[in-house]
């Protein structure tokens, strides 16, 4: 009798210890990643495959629309979809100086760090994801729908431009500033007229709902949120300071 109390009570005392060790755990990360930036960047994905895997089962869990086209799409359907990089993986290989992209996936930890930022993660179709290329945005004359009359998706070739709908205007330009704020010391930067016009569409088109979603999603992902979207008013002071 004597030594079944005992096995019980080293059972309970086990149980009660992993129980605390759980709570304490989550109280590190949900206090950590709001204070703490250092403590975020411990939580970062470390390469875009990664991502890739986290991305439609966890940002998108209930499905949503493609970024450029605005097509829903299905948790179980992505069928000619794949993922967009909204501020260019080619800018970004430029600022490393690290090589062509699969040099720079195999010899820059900090490019994998990068590449796999879920904020500058967004559903596309794949066809429009490779037309926009590694355009800079920009407004176009007409509406020539190249992509379909339901998708408000132009592109200039000779300038090499893209414009997106206006709906996610400034979804685009908060995602754009996240990474030429976040990056910085890794050279990472907007052009002056490109930012001007970044502004103009981040105040057009203030964050919505689904974006606040987006963020909170992201945050339990990878530990940080992007600033922009809680305070639009930070946006329009960095630019005022960096331009
Ligand atoms: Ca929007």
């Amino acid at each position: 009798m004597r030594h079944l109390i005992s096995v019980f009570v080293v059972t309970a005392t086990l149980a009660a210890s992993s129980a605390v060790l759980v709570a304490c755990s989550e109280e590190v990360f949900d206090s950590g990643i709001n204070s703490n930036s250092d403590v975020s960047h411990a939580n970062r994905l470390k390469d875009y495959d990664t991502a890739r895997k986290v991305f439609w089962k966890k940002v998108y869990p209930q499905g949503g629309e493609t970024l450029y086209c605005g097509r829903p799409f299905l948790p179980t359907a992505k069928r000619n979809f794949n993922i967009e990089h909204v501020f260019p993986m080619s800018w970004v290989t430029n600022a490393l100086d690290c090589g062509k992209r699969k040099q720079c996936r195999a010899k820059s930890a900090q490019f994998n760090k990068i590449e796999a930022d879920l904020h500058n993660l967004f559903p596309a179709r794949t066809d429009v994801n490779r037309a926009r290329d590694s355009f800079r945005f920009g407004e176009i004359q007409g509406e020539s729908r190249d992509y379909g009359q339901d998708c408000d998706f132009e592109t200039d070739w000779r300038r090499r431009m893209a414009e997106p709908r206006n709906e996610v205007r400034g979804d685009i330009a908060r995602a754009m500033f996240y990474m030429a704020d976040e990056y910085r010391d890794q050279g990472l930067e907007i052009f002056k007229k490109q930012a001007q016009l970044l502004a103009r569409w981040h105040n057009d088109d203030p964050p919505s709902s689904g974006e606040v979603r987006r963020n909170d999603r992201i945050e339990k992902i990878q530990g940080n949120r992007n600033r922009f979207v809680d305070d639009p008013g930070a946006l329009n002071k960095m630019i005022e300071q960096w331009y």
